[in-house]
């Protein structure tokens, strides 16, 4: 079997270290790999298959003789070196929501729309998709595809783990702090988020929305191939370590049950229906967290119109949201080899 040189840049982040783990577990054909990052974690070294790798500082010549590249080290190292790595021929698949939109760019969760995906050829960019919308899209394709979803209304229940090491730090000493009677460091987020819930994720917009909002909007309708879909979103931090929740509500085009929805959903690729509320069983964070499917449950009729249906949909946001979804890619990718 044939084996790809894979870089990772941003390898020493949550999705980087991710990206790394999940390579390993799945067994990804991996000939060289290639960790870059800033010049912060020179000198820090990452295991792979039982052996150390160094850390390298990410440069101009870092892709030559990369062929997959798996990239989460924020929008703007993105913007500046994914042309460089496709230049020299690699694939990028990018983590970040820099080329997300961009028409002639994939954005794929295999699940859903791994037709988009292509074969290895030349260097290229596919987008990974916002993790929030990775999880939703997971659960609401088998349904699209069985009654057409007319409208969305999604708010989300966030992670910090999503902002990266900093806010996880922040969440765990601001709660220390104040259960220590003390004042509560704030840098991460613009307010505290200990004990609290801040409806503001990414930054603000002209139209009011947040930029973590739209992405929902926008992706949502690129990965479904329907732009005729109406979405709207309240995406919310909150103060949970890891896993993202989120609640959904959808609109069809022709009546669905909820029996019928459980009953599509429990044959669905990627997905878990835990639905049993008499014994308190539902999809919850803590379960969610280093698990790779998605988990749906409180699934029931939205008794304000005639076909609505309310879920409730949970996923680890840095293994499906991310670097699981990064790697589905890449595997599907060299399939075709
Ligand atoms: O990939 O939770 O667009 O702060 C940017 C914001 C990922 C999550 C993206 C967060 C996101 C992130």
């Amino acid at each position: 079997m044939r084996k790809y040189n894979v870089a990772v840049v941003g390898a020493t982040g949550l999705v980087g270290t991710e990206m790394i783990s999940t390579l390993e577990k799945r067994n990804f054909p991996v000939k060289e790999l290639s960790l870059l990052a800033s010049e912060r974690s020179m000198g820090k070294e990452l295991n792979f298959r039982g052996k150390e790798y160094p850390v390298k500082v990410l440069n101009e010549d870092s892709f030559k003789g990369v062929e997959i590249g798996l990239f989460s080290a924020g929008g703007s190292i993105s913007e500046r070196f994914a042309p460089i790595a496709v230049k020299d021929g690699c694939i990028v698949i990018d983590n970040t929501s820099a080329f997300r939109m961009e028409p002639d760019i994939p954005l794929v969760v295999p699940e859903v729309n791994p037709e988009d995906i292509g074969v290895l050829g030349t260097g290229r960019i596919i987008a990974n998709p916002n993790c929030s919308t990775i999880q939703m899209v997971v659960a609401l394709k088998p349904i699209h595809d069985a009654v057409g979803i007319k409208r969305i209304v999604v708010s989300t229940y966030q992670a910090v783990s999503g902002t990266g090491k900093d806010a996880v730090e922040e969440l765990a000493g601001q709660t220390r702090a104040l259960l220590a009677l003390k004042e509560p460091e704030i840098k991460v987020y613009p307010h505290r988020i200990a004990f609290n819930c801040l409806p503001h994720i990414d930054v603000f917009l002209d139209n009011g929305y947040t930029k973590e909002e739209m992405k929902m909007v926008n992706e949502t309708k690129k990965i479904l191939k329907d732009s005729s879909i109406a979405v709207t979103a309240t995406t919310v931090r909150v103060p949970v370590f890891y896993g993202h929740s989120e609640s959904v509500n959808i609109e069809t085009e022709r009546k669905i049950t909820p029996d019928e929805v459980r009953e599509i959903l429990s044959r669905a690729p990627g997905v878990t229906v835990i639905d049993n509320p008499g014994l308190s069983e539902y999809p919850l964070a803590s379960d969610a967290a280093g698990k790779d499917n998605t988990f749906v449950g409180r699934i029931r009729e939205d008794e304000s119109i005639p076909n609505g249906i309310n879920m409730w949909i949970v996923a680890d946001n840095i293994r499906k949201g991310a670097a699981l979804n990064a790697v589905q890619i890449a595997e599907i990718l060299i399939k075709g080899e």
